[in-house]
């Protein structure tokens, strides 16, 4: 993905009309338009190629599962059109490496959860979240997830992985985080949903946050 504002929309709106508006809205403003679960059981797997006409698109499916599935579901996702791939880490680097085969293939990205950014995030990942960084980094992945709503922890992400690896982070407004502050601990992306998919004026509120971080 290449670097021009730092912002990633999280596209959890669950009709195909609205998606394609508020895309279309705020595409000079993101770098990438995420989608997940929402929108796909929603309107189908067909939405991620219609999207990638305006932004590359990242699919949110946190994959987590054995490798032989992991497989499956990457190569679906990236024949349907998707530039990359959000996976969890805790299944194992086995899996992981599955994916990230894959993603080889298909030349696209794989990011790895660490540490979730909603208060539950702590209670198992936090133990975990520095070895799956280490393991993201160590498997060859793209990059990782990791919480806006915890700068710190940005942060400490940051020193494991080093500056080869991208970090991806979601947490920014409707869960409280600053993008500017994440984008200073390290972060080479903020992700953000609610804040400009729910505000009327979905540009405008794009605008502003990519003002507000000077990336
Ligand atoms: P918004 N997301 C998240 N935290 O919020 N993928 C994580 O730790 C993570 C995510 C996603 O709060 C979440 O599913 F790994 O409305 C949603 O799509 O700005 C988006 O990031 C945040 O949306």
């Amino acid at each position: 993905m290449e670097k021009k504002n730092c912002l990633i929309l999280a596209l959890d709106v669950t009709d195909r009309e609205n998606a394609l508006r508020i895309a279309n809205e705020v595409s000079e403003y993101v770098d990438s338009i995420k989608v997940g679960y929402p929108l796909v059981l929603g309107e189908g797997l067909g939405i991620v190629k219609e999207l990638a006409e305006l932004a590359p698109v990242i699919a949110d499916f946190k994959v987590a599962d054995i490798p032989n599935t992991d497989r499956l579901i990457c190569e679906h996702v990236f024949n349907a059109g998707a530039d990359a791939i959000i996976t969890h880490g805790f299944t194992g680097r086995d899996s992981l490496d599955s994916c990230v085969k894959v993603a080889e293939e298909y030349d696209r990205d794989v990011y790895v959860v660490t540490e979730m950014s909603h208060p539950g995030g702590v209670e198992f990942f936090r133990p975990v979240a520095e070895t799956i960084a280490q393991m993201a980094a160590d498997a060859g992945a793209t990059g990782v997830v990791a919480p806006a709503t915890r700068p710190e922890r940005v942060r400490d992400i940051r020193k494991i992985i080093g500056d080869d690896l991208h970090i991806i982070s979601p947490g920014v407004g409707a869960q409280g985080g600053s993008a500017a502050d994440v984008i200073n601990a390290g972060a080479d992306w903020v992700i953000v949903g609610r804040s400009i998919y729910n505000s009327d004026s979905p540009a405008d509120a794009a605008m502003r946050i990519c003002n507000e971080m000077k990336c």
